[in-house]
């Protein structure tokens, strides 16, 4: 059986004048992982739009397409299966967007696929080669037992920064009303882990020395996030991840992690307001101490990505200046900021739809840089000036330099101008990269950077 993969981009991922090295950073991960699915006989290929250019007339046309739509690739994806059905191909698709959607998805794909494919994958395989694929399939069985390995001989690594991208459970033990979470795994389990032996397996055959953990929290399951790090231990392996504030404020934990080569966590901080956090159901940082924990981050060593999002019910225009100072003040050394999204089938989707709050339904612009919904205390406009005002307070230089100053010591300083620096005053050295398709070059300097100053704990 011939299969294509594709993983469609948003307009901006393949805009012929600039790129921002957030797209060429993780390979297409859930594709290469449903491949492992296929025969040894089949003929497979994989294709990224984020990172190459996709010329819709010379693809070959295969038995079977698998297409993963996110949100705001939904529109390219659409005009993909579109081309390929008209040619005769099977056209699946699957994921999040899909799980949100999938009537709208459903118009486009011969097949569709709600929630994580482990279960449903296999049974449309084997359905599809005997002839009687169904229109839908419908995930409820959630284990991680028994997957076969990422076909990662499918991802063309020099075109990722970090080609070593890896998860190891899925979903998350909290339920923020935002998030993609609680929709995207409803009908059964929503955090489950693989064995550890399994992922101790999964990380021993990349190759290299840096890691990027995308699960939504690494440290959500306390026993295997122990056991994966005393695993760890002594592979030499540099790696970064995410999870909560509660979790960082643990005892133990953290220290482990460090032990086992994390040098940088991205954090949900999202608001510094306790009453958007109840608002938002953001249960597990309310009254937390932010302050401690990047405190306790630094003090180990490790970098903190801070992810924060605004338009929030409770915050007005004096959010984002607020909001910059204190990241700045505590020395984190990079941050994400978002415009608030309300995400088809989420909690906060549905009491926007309910308040009569949503402008529009133009995916392309849920990209968390567009208001598309009327915010309660500030105009549309004041929320995305206020935005990307953040953007260019928080990377300003002299704030680069103030934040480095919050560092508990020389190297943690350096590391910092370095990373902070790294990531967003040379965004035309790190297009050119991508350009010259040379972007993993660039990897061992990451490495360093990692490596050098971190890892007190
Ligand atoms: C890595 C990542 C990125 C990377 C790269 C993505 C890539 N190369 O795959 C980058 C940095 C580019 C990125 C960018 C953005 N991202 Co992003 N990203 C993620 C992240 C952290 C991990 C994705 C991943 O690899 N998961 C692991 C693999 C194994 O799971 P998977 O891809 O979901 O695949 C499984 C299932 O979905 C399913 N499946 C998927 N496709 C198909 C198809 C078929 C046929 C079948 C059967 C099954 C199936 O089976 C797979 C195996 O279980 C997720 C969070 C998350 N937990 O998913 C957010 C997430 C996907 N991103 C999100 C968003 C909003 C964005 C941005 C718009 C945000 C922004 N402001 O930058 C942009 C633009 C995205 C785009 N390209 O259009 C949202 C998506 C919301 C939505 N409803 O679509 C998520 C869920 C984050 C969140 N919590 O809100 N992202
Ligand atoms: S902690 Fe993060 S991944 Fe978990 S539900 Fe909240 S936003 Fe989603």
């Amino acid at each position: 059986m011939r299969v294509t993969m594709i993983l469609p981009a948003l307009t901006e991922a393949t805009s012929p004048l600039f790129r921002p090295i957030k797209y060429s950073l993780f390979p297409p991960l859930g594709l290469a992982t449903l491949a492992g699915y296929l025969d040894p006989g089949d003929e497979v290929t994989l294709h990224d739009e984020h990172v190459e250019r996709i010329d819709l007339e010379s693809l070959d046309t295969p038995d079977l397409l698998v297409i993963q739509p996110y949100i705001t690739s939904a529109r390219r994806s659409y005009e993909i299966a579109d081309h390929f059905r008209a040619r005769g191909v099977h056209v699946a698709m699957g994921g999040l967007h899909v799980t949100s959607l999938p009537e709208e998805a459903a118009a486009h794909a011969d097949t569709i696929f709600t929630g994580p494919g482990e279960d449903t994958w296999p049974l449309f395989l084997k359905d599809f080669r005997d002839g009687v694929p169904a229109r839908r399939y419908d995930s409820t069985q959630r284990t991680l037992a028994g997957l076969p390995p990422v076909r990662r001989d499918l991802i063309k690594r020099h075109l990722y920064l970090v080609p070593n991208s890896i998860v190891v459970s899925r979903g998350c033990p909290h339920h923020c009303d935002f998030c993609y979470k609680d929709a995207f795994f409803e009908g059964g389990k929503s955090f489950y882990t693989q064995a550890v032996d399994d992922a101790l397996a999964e990380i021993d055959r990349l190759p290299g020395r840096h890691l990027y953990f995308l699960d939504d929290h690494l440290l959500g399951n306390r026993r295997f996030a122990e056991a994966l790090f005393d695993g760890m231990k002594g592979m030499g392996r540099l790696w970064q991840a995410a999870g909560t504030v509660n979790s960082v404020l643990k005892p133990d934990l953290l220290e482990r992690a460090v032990e086992a080569g994390l040098r940088s966590l991205f954090v949900g901080f999202e608001t510094v307001n306790d009453a958007n956090l109840a608002e938002r159901r953001k249960n597990q940082n309310i009254g937390t101490d932010y302050a401690a924990a990047v405190r306790r981050l630094h003090d180990a060593g490790v970098m903190v990505n801070a992810s924060f999002v605004f338009g929030l019910d409770q915050d007005g225009p004096d959010v984002f200046d607020r909001t910059v100072a204190w990241a700045v003040e505590q020395g984190i050394e990079t941050a994400t900021f978002h415009i608030m999204t309300p995400y088809p089938s989420t909690g906060l989707w549905k009491q926007m739809e309910a308040e009569d709050r949503i402008v529009h339904r133009d995916w392309d612009l849920y990209d968390t840089r567009h208001v598309v919904y009327r915010p309660k205390n500030m105009t549309p406009r004041q929320l995305e000036d206020g935005y990307w005002r953040a953007y260019r307070d928080f990377y300003r230089w002299s704030n680069i330099w103030r934040g480095a100053g919050a560092q508990p010591g020389t190297h943690e300083r350096l590391r910092h101008l370095a990373y902070a620096g790294g990531w967003k005053k040379f965004e035309p050295a790190w297009d050119l990269l991508i350009r010259s398709k040379r972007v993993v070059r660039a990897l061992p300097a990451l490495e360093r950077t990692l490596a050098a100053f971190g890892g007190r704990g």
